[in-house]
Order: C-alpha cells, then structure tokens, then sequence
C-alpha cells in the first residue's frame, strides 16, 4: 500500500488539519502517517488558540517515523513556528524525501493568523525550492509575489513568479471567470482548471485539495492528473458537506 505524510496542525472539528488530510488520503486508498505541528483549539465557529508542539516533540516525530517508513509523497499544511520550517526543511533533505506538496497555509477560513511572523519568507526560501507541487489559494499567492490578483492575467503573472521561487508546479486556487471557478495550473505552461462555482464558505477546502494532490501524487498520478482530480473530489465533498456545528459547513471527506 502507498503511503502518505502530512506534516500539519491538528483541527478538533475533523474539517481542515492532519485530521482531514487522514480522511482524503483513505479515500484514494493510500495508508495516512501523520505528524502534529501545533494543537489548534476551534470549533465550527473558528480557531480560538494555537499551541505549538515543543520543538523536540516535532523533530522527534518526524526522525522515529521517518527512519521506519519511507513516505510516497507528503504535504505540509500549517507550520506554525520558525523552527517547524527548519526541522522540516532538513529532514527532507536527510531522507530525501520525494513529492513534496506545500498548502502554505497561513490564515484559517475564520481569519485566525496560523503562522509566525516571518514563518511564509521561510517556506518560501526553504521549503518551495524542494516541492514538487504548491497549492496557494489567491490571498497566499498575493502575499508571497507582491502581485494584487485581481484577474487572470495577475493571476498568470503570480503563478510564473512562484514558479521561478522552486517549485515544480503552481496552482493558484479560488480564481474565477464570469460564473466559473477558476484554478490556475502552470509548470512552464498554463492549464486552466474550471469547476461550477458553489456558494458559501466551507472550512478546510485547502487542505483537503492539498492532501488530495497529494495522496494522487503517491499513487503516481502526473500533477495535472493529480489537480484535475483532486478539484473534482473536493467539489464532490463541498455537495455532500455537513454541518455538525452551529458555525461553518465541513466537508464530507
Ligand atoms: O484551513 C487551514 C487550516 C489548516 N490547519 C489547521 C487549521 C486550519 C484552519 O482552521 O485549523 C490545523
């Protein structure tokens, strides 16, 4: 069985997090390993604290798991702290680690901050030259470039300016055309990846398409392959989503 690592905060409500990550990777049949980051406190109305994981509990983690099993592919989702981005930069380079995909996460769908100051210039110096996918959604993508996206040719520009920062492929998320949603994909070309627009916010739509793309990656689907499909999972989720809580609706994962 195919094996797959996310390496991110733990999501109480089971939405966003390792907790949902888990669930999209049993959904394409890969075995989930995971490691915490930090311990997030939320329910469906939002995130109320964070608290990191110590520094040693992260790195040990990551070392007693990795010398057993050998990943297919990983993700990283929320990295809170500096030095979670250091640790996790280095073992990858230890172990050599192969399809890396990044959700450089950085606010929660309620508008909690869910990174360090100066933690996304890390994941952008450290960690974006070793991916092979980074899924930022249009805020993310703006942050990262200095590019104000309003339309899809900011959108082509941001994309070709995260590209030149490592990765092997960009796709920007939650873009749209007229009606439309609208992803940009581009690893040295452009693809466009289209979906019906579906109204309203559902928490933890970025991690669960980020462990999607990554649990296609470990079963050695292309990364075009791995987006178009990982797009058209999510949507199947947002159609089925539930509302356990008197707050946001969670994806049926
Ligand atoms: O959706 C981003 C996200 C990622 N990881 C954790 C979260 C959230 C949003 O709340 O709680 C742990």
């Amino acid at each position: 069985m195919k094996t797959a690592l996310t390496i991110a905060g733990s999501d109480p409500t089971g939405g966003a997090g390792l907790q949902a990550d888990l669930k999209v990777f049993k959904s394409f049949g890969v075995h989930g390993l995971s490691i915490v980051s930090a311990v997030t406190v939320q329910n469906t109305h939002g995130v109320g604290s964070i608290f990191p994981v110590e520094r040693d509990a992260f790195q040990k983690q990551l070392r007693v798991l990795l010398s057993d099993i050998r990943p297919d592919a990983l993700k990283t989702g929320m990295l809170f702290s500096k030095w979670s981005v250091e640790i996790t930069a280095g073992i990858i380079h230890e172990f050599s680690l192969k399809n890396l995909v990044i959700d450089p996460v950085s606010v929660s769908s309620s508008g909690m901050g869910l990174m360090e100051d100066g933690v996304l210039d890390m994941i952008r110096e450290q960690l974006f030259p070793l991916s092979k996918v980074i899924t930022p959604n249009i805020y993310e993508a703006s942050v990262l470039t200095g590019i104000m996206i309003e339309n899809k040719g900011q959108m082509e520009e941001a994309a070709v300016a995260l590209k030149g920062m490592g990765p092997d492929v960009v796709i920007i998320t939650g873009g749209h055309l007229d009606n439309i949603a609208l992803d940009l994909y581009y690893d040295g070309e452009f693809h466009q990846v289209e979906s019906e627009k579906i109204r309203g916010e559902y928490h933890g739509t970025g991690c669960a398409f980020s462990a999607a793309v990554t649990a296609l990656l470990a079963i050695e689907r292309s990364p075009l392959e791995a987006v178009r499909r990982a797009k058209e999972f999510i949507n199947n989720s947002i159609r089925k989503a539930c509302h356990p809580g008197s707050g946001m609706g969670l994806l049926n994962l």
